[in-house]
């Protein structure tokens, strides 16, 4: 019986391919010519950062990223005076304060250092910050959409601390942008001799204008504003600069009414982004794809749960899994109409587990607006709809 449905099935699928009316047109004559630059098929254009044209925040549509690396074209963009178009043989680079020998690099100085590629996530301490009163997005892009995953190209902060020398006094780095909010963030120096790179190179070309482009500040695990874009200028100093940024924007409210300060490392934090809100399941197998980063390093694991969290199983993660990067995670599942509740919870290298929104609220309460890296979820109903849970 099933060799016959197989044998008819072929006859129908070699007389469809057969038909001349059937073959397409891309295959009637020679395709295009390939561009200089190459761009996305004119068939993805529903895939795109949201909202479209804005000046000082755009969100990454993270439910159509298909690896752990996101498209430059399609990285989240948070600027708080807009993209600088800056000409990088106008672009200097200084480097004072606390250091035996001051120094002014210019783009060509720096591509001569040796060079790292390294694949780090970014991730705006502002994202999910709509929801700590509860779910307020209805898709993963609205929720999660202010994070980004990308190989970064460039030289150790440390390579340049040595030409300069430090001082023994200097503890902290101010680094500052050139872009017309003179953006800077104060960063402890531990993190200038541990992983910190000037990078120029994003993807395997030049920085975007939007990513700070000719070179920005690549804080591995920090919270996005950490990661100076349009970098100008490194000053070694013995205590951090509390600029606007830092008192007015990156201060946590806590429930006592004391603010926590230089929040630096983003936790442990994943999302489902697949199903996810907006999007319909159909019968049958599926799968459950996700992305789980830790700013304290590798992901250890991931469960996922779709019953609203009675149970937990351990999802596959995929390779790489690289320290402060994204990891993809997925689990199958059959769906046949019933009602289902997702959720997704990453355990970092250290132990770290991925806490409640409750467990959270309880130490932070509602109004620290930055930080939140709460388990989230979504409902799949009996339509196959999918919606925040
Ligand atoms: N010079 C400068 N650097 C900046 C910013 C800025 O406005 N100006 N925004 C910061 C913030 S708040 C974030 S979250 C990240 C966003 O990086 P991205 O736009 O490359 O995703 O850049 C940071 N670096
Ligand atoms: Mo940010």
């Amino acid at each position: 019986m099933a060799c016959m449905r197989r044998t008819s099935f072929l006859q129908r699928a070699f007389a469809m391919l057969a038909g001349t009316n059937v073959i397409p047109g891309w295959m009637r004559e020679p395709g295009g010519t390939v561009p200089a630059y190459g761009s996305p098929s004119s068939f993805e254009s529903a895939v795109a950062r949201s909202p479209a044209d804005a000046r000082n925040i755009a969100l990454s549509p993270l439910a159509a990223q298909r690896g752990i690396i996101t498209a430059s074209g399609l990285c989240f963009v948070r600027c708080h005076a807009g993209i600088p178009a800056i000409d990088p043989s106008q672009h200097r680079l200084l480097i004072h304060g606390l250091v035996k020998s001051p120094l002014v690099l210019t783009m060509g100085d720096l591509a001569r250092l040796p060079a790292v590629a390294r694949i780090h996530f970014l991730e705006c301490s502002g994202n999910t910050g709509s929801e700590w009163r509860g779910p307020a997005a209805e898709t993963v892009q609205q929720s999660h959409g202010l994070a980004s995953c990308c190989e970064w190209t460039g030289v150790r902060l440390r390579d340049l601390l040595e030409l300069v020398g430090v001082s023994p006094s200097a503890r902290w780095f101010l680094a500052e942008g050139a872009d017309a909010a003179a953006f800077d963030r104060s960063i402890p120096i531990a993190k200038a001799y541990d992983d910190a790179l000037l990078a120029y190179g994003q993807n395997g070309e030049m920085l975007r204008p939007e990513q700070g482009y000719p070179l920005r500040l690549i804080v591995p695990g920090y919270e996005g504003s950490a990661n100076v874009k349009w970098l100008r200028r490194i000053k070694l100093l013995a205590q951090p600069v509390y600029s606007r940024e830092e008192t007015a924007r990156y201060t946590d409210l806590m429930p006592n009414g004391s603010a926590r300060a230089f929040t630096l490392i983003m936790e442990a934090k994943s999302v489902i982004v697949s199903p996810s809100g907006g999007q319909h399941v159909s019968s049958g197998r599926n799968q459950v794809v996700g992305f789980a980063w830790s700013g304290r390093g590798k992901i250890a694991h991931v469960d996922v749960s779709l019953d609203g969290g009675s149970s937990w199983r351990r999802a596959a993660l995929d390779t790489p899994v690289l320290p402060k990067a994204f990891s993809r995670f997925t689990v199958a599942f059959d769906w046949n109409g019933q009602d289902m509740a997702l959720l997704s919870r990453a355990t970092d290298e250290t132990g770290y587990v991925q806490p409640t929104l409750a467990q959270l609220v309880r130490v932070r309460g509602v109004n620290s607006g930055y930080h939140n890296n709460a388990i989230h979820g979504w409902r799949v109903s009996t339509t196959g709809a999918v919606s925040r849970l």
